[in-house]
C-alpha cells in the first residue's frame, strides 16, 4: 500500500479513509501533525527555543519575520550588559534593553537577561575601580538593573564567564574576582532580592562536556545549593566547532541532578564539518534531560553572527539551512520528559504579627564594607493601608540607595515609608522593599507601624 503524506486541508478525506482502513482491520498509530516552527515544537515539549537578538536589527523585516515566527525566547546580545546599561556610574540607560524586552514580551516570548556581571564589556569607570568601591558598584549595578526589569525576565545570567579556561577548574582572574571570592554569591543574593521571580543562572563557555572547567562550576553550584545561596540554573553557552563532546548530555544531567535547571544559552556551530548533526545532537541531549528547559541560538542568520564561519540556522538571506531542518526534526521527534513547572523560589514564610498591625523582617547580603538589605513587610489579621518601617543602623552605616520605599534619613534610625503601589497589603499578605548601605547592616528587628 502506498501511503502519501497528507496536507492538513484534506483532513476530512483522511478521516474517511482512516475509518475505511480501521474497518478493514488496518490500524495506524495516530500522530499529531508535526509543529512547523522551532518555538512551537519546543513548546510542545515544555521548552523554549530562543535567539540572541540585537536592537539595531529590529528594523530589518526579514530578521523580525524570522524572529517572530520561529522563536519563543529572546536574549539581548549586548543591550543589557554593564557598559550598555550604566555607562556612567549611577546613570542607567535602559532604552535598548527595553526595546529587546518589549519585542520579546509583545511576541509572547520569554526574555533571558544577559548579563549582570562579567569581566568583559564593563564601562570604563568600573574598569578603573577596585576593592570595596568596585564591589559596592557591582552589587548596586545588579540591584538596579534587576529591579528595573523586575517580574519581566524569565532568567538572568547573573554572572558570566567567571571560571578560567584550562585544567585548573578555578576562577578567572579579573577585577571582580579580586574583590573577594564571594563576589559571585553576593551578586546572586542581590539579584534574588531585586527580582525574586527571575531564575538566576551562572553562564559560561567551554563547559560543553565534563571537563575541568565545568567541574569547577559544578562544585560551585553544589556548594551554593548546600549553603542556600540562591541559584536556579546553569547556562552552557555551547559555542561549538566541528565536534561535540561525548559527555555533552551527561554533563547537562549532572548539573540537573544538583537541583538546578540547565539552559543552552548561546548555541552556534561551525559550518563545514558536521553542523546539522551537531545541532541535532545538542537538541536531543537537551530534550533527554527533564531540567534542560530551553535552547538559545546566538543570532538568527549567519550574517548576524559574531562568528565568521556561518554557524547559525538561517543563511544570510534568511533561508533555512540543513541545520535548521535537523533541529526541527529533532524537536519534533523529541523526548517526553517535560521540565518541572515549579516556580524558582519558595516564597518566604510570613512572620507572625500582633493582630491588626504589621511586622517586618530583614535579610542581609553583606560583604566587607557594604550590604544589601531586603525587608519583608507583613500585615497581620487585618489589611494595612500605608506603612512605615524603622530600621536602626549601626554606627558607621549609611543607606546609599533604596527601592520600593522612600527613606527619611540615611544613618542612625532610618524610616522607610511605602511608595504608591505597595502601601496596601491585604490581611496576612506581605510586600518587600530593599536598600543598599555602606558599613555593616542592621542587626535588630525593624519596627513596623501601620497607617
Ligand atoms: O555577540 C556579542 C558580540 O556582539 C559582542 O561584540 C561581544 C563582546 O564581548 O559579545 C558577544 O557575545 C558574547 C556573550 O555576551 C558572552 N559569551 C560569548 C559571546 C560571544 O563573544
Amino acid at each position: 500500500m502506498q501511503i502519501r503524506k497528507r496536507p492538513r486541508r484534506t483532513a476530512l478525506l483522511a478521516a474517511v479513509s482512516a475509518a475505511a482502513m480501521a474497518a478493514t482491520g488496518l490500524v495506524f498509530a495516530s500522530t499529531a501533525d508535526a509543529a512547523t516552527t522551532l518555538g512551537a515544537s519546543a513548546a510542545e515539549k515544555g521548552r523554549y527555543f530562543g535567539a540572541a537578538i540585537a536592537a539595531g536589527r529590529l528594523g530589518d523585516s526579514t530578521y523580525t519575520r524570522l524572529l517572530t515566527t520561529e522563536f519563543n525566547s529572546v536574549t539581548p546580545e549586548n543591550e543589557m550588559k554593564w557598559d550598555a546599561t550604566e555607562p556612567q556610574q549611577g546613570r542607567f540607560t535602559f532604552t535598548n534593553g527595553d526595546r529587546i524586552l518589549n519585542q520579546g514580551l509583545s511576541n509572547g516570548s520569554k526574555v533571558r537577561g544577559h548579563a549582570l556581571l562579567w569581566h568583559a564589556q564593563q564601562p570604563g569607570w568600573a574598569q578603573s575601580l577596585s576593592g570595596t568601591a568596585l564591589r559596592n558598584a557591582a552589587i548596586n549595578h545588579v540591584t538596579q538593573v534587576a529591579a528595573h526589569y523586575k517580574g519581566k525576565i524569565y532568567a538572568w545570567d547573573v554572572v558570566n564567564e567567571a571560571f578560567a579556561d584550562g585544567g585548573s577548574g578555578g576562577r578567572r582572574d579579573s577585577n571582580l574576582q579580586r574583590t573577594g571570592n564571594d563576589w559571585i554569591e553576593a551578586a546572586f543574593r542581590a539579584a534574588r532580592a531585586a527580582d525574586p521571580a527571575a531564575k538566576l543562572c551562572y553562564n559560561d563557555y567551554n563547559t560543553d562536556g565534563i571537563n575541568a572547567k565545568s567541574t569547577g562550576i559544578y562544585n560551585m553550584v553544589r556548594d551554593f545549593k548546600s549553603r542556600g545561596v540562591p541559584i536556579d540554573c546553569v547556562g552552557l553557552q555551547s559555542h561549538l566547532g566541528t565536534t561535540i563532546d561525548s559527555s555533552y548530555q551527561a554533563n547537562i544531567q549532572r548539573f540537573a541532578d544538583l537541583g538546578v535547571d540547565v539552559q543552552i544559552t548561546e548555541l552556534d556551530v561551525q559550518q563545514g564539518g558536521n553542523q546539522a548533526n551537531i545541532y541535532a545532537a545538542v537538541t536531543r541531549a537537551c530534550l533527554a534531560v527533564a531540567r534542560c528547559t530551553g535552547i538559545t541560538v546566538w543570532g538568527i542568520r549567519d550574517s548576524d553572527s559574531w562568528r565568521n564561519d556561518n554557524p547559525l540556522l538561517f543563511d544570510g538571506s534568511g533561508n533555512k539551512k540543513a541545520a535548521y531542518t535537523s533541529v526541527l526534526n529533532a524537536l519534533n521527534a523529541g523526548g517526553t520528559t517535560n521540565p518541572p513547572t515549579t516556580p524558582p523560589t519558595t516564597p518566604p514564610t510570613t512572620p507572625p504579627t500582633g493582630g491588626g498591625g504589621c511586622s517586618a523582617t530583614v535579610s542581609l547580603n553583606s560583604w566587607n564594607g557594604g550590604y544589601v538589605a531586603s525587608v519583608r513587610v507583613s500585615a497581620g489579621s487585618s489589611a494595612v493601608n500605608g506603612w512605615t518601617v524603622t530600621v536602626a543602623l549601626p554606627s558607621g552605616s549609611a543607606v546609599t540607595s533604596t527601592w520600593s520605599a522612600s527613606a527619611s534619613g540615611s544613618s542612625g534610625s532610618v524610616g522607610f515609608r511605602n511608595v504608591a503601589y505597595n502601601g496596601q497589603i491585604p490581611a496576612s499578605g506581605s510586600t518587600e522593599f530593599g536598600f543598599q548601605g555602606t558599613g555593616s547592616g542592621p542587626t535588630a528587628t525593624p519596627v513596623c507601624q501601620a497607617g
